[in-house]
């Protein structure tokens, strides 16, 4: 079979102190961290768009990246090239699951009819691939935001016919999840949103959007799907203003329309970082609602205002992400999904390869440091004794709910005399740093 990364063999694991390109300097499998390995911790999955279709293109310029996989121009062909390319990829770098549109695995056909053959087709040999290689699927969802009939949105779109084209896919991609095995099924809001409200029923498009997602638990359910339904927010980009603003947006969102029990939250590093919030704000909301689900690791750029889709590489933020996951008690049905690209002017092959290796070096050394954190116990401490008010006299009141408006006055009649404590940021910035950099 052709080989598309015969630069390497296996990346294996060869310490910080290596300087082999083609081996991990941190990322460890089968290291034991708290019971499990890292692998399990960490749930690596390769996203099947950028990885194996992206080509570089930019607003100001066409590809810079040959995906034709060796010459190849008939679609299916190169559909079919694209699994052998992602197998052996994963296969290589060790990654265990994988992310995927439909549009991202199968040509559209000149019908919808034509378009479900070739998906299904696929999606058959990718069930080979994986029953070969024992490599999963992380999760599944639809592209109802590319092609022209989704320019005014897919779920939320002003015209039925877009809904309903959209719903078509959407069950297509459900019963694809399933029979792959997947335990996620995502919907990013893709140009679910708008640009004016002059042109724009806000309560119509969103109830809607809640009929397409019932419709979909409804079906995916029915079929045995087991998994969870994630909504992934973001809050700009495509559209100006898109619905799935950020995780507490998201929230109410679900929560209005029912659907909480059978959603929880896939959170994107970059989107984050659009919607003005950290990494680590998206995840802790999601988790301290219990609808912590998935996350895609990139990142943004804080000097750029859109979603570049970056490979994580900063050391810092994977801890604190990790360190949430962590408090989420790890990953059930999510994983870390590298919804990121290779820059436009890094155009080989191999440079997939070395961004990969990057980003899992940089979440296992988030792994690493976020238990550091946890066994350092310094900041949990000064968290715990921050908010020791609340453990007794009229703070434990307060929490036990014995305490009204009357009593509280009561009490400051009689206890007028409050010490404030410091909140200490630049001492708990300096521990961070100490365990980061040590
Ligand atoms: C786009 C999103 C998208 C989702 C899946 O910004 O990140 O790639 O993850 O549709
Ligand atoms: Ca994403
Ligand atoms: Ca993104």
């Amino acid at each position: 079979m052709k080989e598309y990364f015969p630069m390497v063999q296996k990346v294996k694991y060869e310490g910080k102190n290596s300087k082999n390109p083609f081996a991990f300097k941190y990322y460890d499998a089968d290291r034991i961290i708290d019971g499990k390995p890292m692998k399990d911790h960490l749930k690596f999955a390769m996203s099947w768009w950028h990885t194996l279709c992206a080509g570089g293109a930019d607003p100001f310029g066409t590809t810079t990246m040959d995906r034709t996989y060796g010459g190849l121009t008939d679609p299916m062909e190169i559909a079919r090239a694209k699994v052998d390319a992602g197998f052996e990829f994963m296969t290589k770098l060790g990654i265990e699951y994988f992310c995927f549109h439909d549009a991202d695995i199968a040509p559209e056909g000149a019908t919808f009819a034509e378009t479900k053959k070739n998906f299904w087709e696929i999606v058959d040999y990718i069930e080979t691939k994986m029953k070969e290689t024992g490599i999963k699927l992380l999760w599944g969802t639809a592209n109802c935001f590319n092609n022209p009939r989704y320019m005014h949105g897919a779920g939320t779109s002003c015209n039925a016919h877009s809904f309903a084209y959209a719903a078509s896919q959407i069950k297509n991609a459900i019963e694809a999840t399933v029979k792959l095995g997947g335990k996620g099924y995502v919907f990013w809001g893709g140009r679910e949103g708008y640009e004016t409200l002059l042109n724009t029923d806000m309560a119509l498009e969103l109830d809607n959007m809640a009929r397409l997602m019932h419709m979909a638990v409804d079906y995916g359910r029915s079929i045995g799907f087991d998994g969870d339904f994630y909504i992934e927010p973001k809050p700009k980009e495509p559209t100006k203003h898109q619905y799935d603003f950020d995780s507490a947006t998201v929230l109410g969102f679900l929560r209005k329309y029912g659907l909480d029990k059978d959603f929880k939250l896939n959170i994107e590093a970059n989107h984050a970082t659009l919607a003005g919030h950290t990494f680590e704000h998206e995840l802790t909301v999601a988790r301290i609602n219990g609808a912590f689900g998935s996350i895609d690791a990139n990142s943004g750029d804080p000097n750029l205002g859109w979603d570049t889709d970056q490979f994580p590489t900063d050391v810092k933020t994977a801890a604190l992400c990790m360190l949430e996951v962590i408090r989420a008690g790890g990953f059930t049905n999510g994983g870390l999904n590298f919804d990121a690209k290779v820059r436009r002017g890094s155009f080989t092959f191999e440079d997939i390869v070395y961004a990969y290796i990057s980003g899992m070096d940089t979440f296992a050394l988030g792994l690493i440091k976020a238990y550091e954190i946890i066994e350092d116990g310094r900041i949990d401490e000064f968290v715990k004794q921050r908010y020791s008010s609340y453990t007794k006299g009229i703070g434990k009141d307060i929490v036990d709910g014995k305490a009204s408006l009357e009593s509280l006055e009561e009490y400051i009649l009689k206890n007028d005399n409050e010490q404030m404590q410091s909140g200490r940021q630049e001492y708990l910035e300096t521990i961070l740093n100490n365990i980061l950099f040590s």
